[in-house]
């Protein structure tokens, strides 16, 4: 239920703000916006400035008069603002809590969360839905804010939400019905303390949850494990190694077995044993929803890779290339490099997200032929594999694919899985999946002109 008599700030006026924000004005609320870019970087400031009271270039005392802050997850708690607010008793939230708030409470909530595999496993989950014909919307961290979504109304059936850690940061009341934990692996060590904070933070999405909710989670990690007594919510689990009576979903040969029903492996489009994973973890909550597992088994054969994930691209003299842009962390790396069968050319490299990459060092060793490094992370690449592993350095990116082609025989793979953040040479990880294609387009021109 919206209060209309609270008044809100919005910290943070990209898309989880900026929807935020409009929600609030839709249910006949006020918010005060805030935002420490300048005035002409803001996205249709304007139409904001149209709309709102807004600050721009700064985050002024002014915000000490608002008792509530919807702060986006790109705001860091630790971040002086958010310490003052802290400090001054104001209460605050990420838009995730907000929208839980005033949504119908008739749609059920499935939150997925985990440092990989996330945005396949919700799509996976939103396309089954949809094929079982319900309403379905999928939000969050993959990219469209859970505002932009008409939550409040009746008529939605579930709400798939990916969650980043920093969503989960400032969730309070949230709860889910169905929560699933995926796995915890490195990252983002650039914002947390230490590792344990970081897991913690996944931690949350059980945050709430009572004995009549359902928890799905990855048995093979055991970062997951060691805080298995944290959870309250009946445990479903899944694993690529152990099987039944341990686990509700297990391998089997070539087939992925979820209690009585099986999927062929090669039935899916999806490839690769982390991908094996998702299913599980997404057929675990239909079977979690009591829905029908057949259809949507069925309906999982038909769901196609996510682009910027092992995405074949094209094949150019007999040399493949695949883009794996999101691979924006070593685990993310380490699933890439098992599913080819024989080793490849990896390009890697990146901005940093704090991670010790010496714990690629022997995977790399058995699975990369040799490694291009382009991007901020060259020095530490260095430091960790110099000495090691076949490498070369880099300072032009599409030097550093052609130079992959160039020093490929037919039949040897070229695959773009960088275990780094995208933004010191492009706008996000999109953006270097589409300039990667678009080096490989231009090899298959000019060796087509030949
Ligand atoms: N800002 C301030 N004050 C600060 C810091 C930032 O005002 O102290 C402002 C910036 O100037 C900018 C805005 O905050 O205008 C940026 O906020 P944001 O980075 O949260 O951007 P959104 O567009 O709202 O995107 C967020 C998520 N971003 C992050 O978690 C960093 C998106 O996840 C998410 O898709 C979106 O909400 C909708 O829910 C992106 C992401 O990179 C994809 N996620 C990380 C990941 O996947 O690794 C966690
Ligand atoms: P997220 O949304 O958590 O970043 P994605 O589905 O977008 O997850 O995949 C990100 C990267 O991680 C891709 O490179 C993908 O191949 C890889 N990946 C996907 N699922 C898993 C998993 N379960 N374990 C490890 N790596 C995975």
């Amino acid at each position: 239920m919206f209060d209309t008599d609270i008044r809100y700030a919005v910290l943070g006026l990209a898309r989880s703000g900026i929807a935020a924000a409009y929600k609030i004005r839709k249910l006949g609320g006020t918010a005060f916006l805030s935002d420490t870019k300048p005035r002409e970087q803001i996205a249709e400031a304007a139409k904001l400035e149209a709309n709102f009271e807004c600050e721009f270039g700064a985050h002024s005392d002014r915000l000490l008069d608002f008792p509530v802050w919807i702060i986006s997850p790109g705001i860091p708690l630790t971040a002086p603002i958010v310490q003052k607010g802290i400090k001054a008793g104001i209460e605050i939230i990420g838009d995730i809590e907000f929208g839980y708030r005033i949504m119908h409470k008739a749609a059920k909530i499935i939150a997925v969360t985990g440092s990989n595999g996330k945005s396949t496993t919700v799509s996976l989950i939103h396309h089954c839905l949809d094929a079982l014909g319900h309403k379905s919307i999928l939000a969050g961290n993959i990219g469209d804010a859970i505002c932009n979504y008409p939550i409040e109304d009746a008529g939605i059936d579930y709400i798939v939400l990916e969650l980043s850690s920093f969503q989960l940061d400032t969730i309070q009341s949230f709860k889910a019905d169905v929560a699933l934990l995926l796995n915890i692996t490195p990252d983002h060590l650039d914002r947390y303390k230490d590792f344990n904070d970081y897991a913690q933070s996944k931690m949350r999405v059980f945050l709430n949850q009572t004995a009549e909710d359902k928890a799905v989670i990855c048995a093979d990690s055991e970062p997951i494990m060691q805080r298995i007594q944290q959870i309250r919510a009946k445990l479903l689990r899944y694993s690529l190694i152990s099987s039944f009576p341990v686990v509700q979903a297990w391998m089997d040969g070539n087939y992925i077995q979820i209690g009585q029903y099986r999927c062929l492996t090669d039935d899916l489009i999806i490839k690769g044993p982390h991908n094996h994973a998702n299913f599980m973890a997404a057929m675990l909550t239909i079977q979690a929803l009591g829905l029908g597992l057949d259809a949507a088994i069925d309906a999982a054969k038909s769901f196609p890779a996510l682009p910027h994930r092992l995405e074949y691209v094209a094949e150019v003299a007999g040399v493949s290339f695949y883009n794996d842009s999101k691979a924006t962390n070593t685990d993310s790396v380490r699933s890439a490099l098992i599913s080819f069968g024989k080793p490849i050319r990896v390009i890697m490299g990146g901005s940093d997200k704090g991670e010790d990459f010496g714990v690629l060092t022997d995977i790399l060793s058995q699975w990369a032929l040799k490694v291009y490094i382009c991007g901020d992370t060259e020095a530490k690449m260095l430091q960790a594999w110099q000495g090691k592993l076949p490498l070369a350095t880099f300072q032009d990116f599409s030097a550093c694919v052609q130079a992959a082609f160039n020093e490929s025989l037919r039949g040897d793979i070229v695959l773009l899985s960088p275990a780094a953040a995208s933004f010191d040479r492009f706008q996000n990880y999109q953006h270097r999946g589409e300039v990667f294609k678009q080096i490989v387009q231009s090899l298959v021109s000019n060796h087509e002109k030949k």
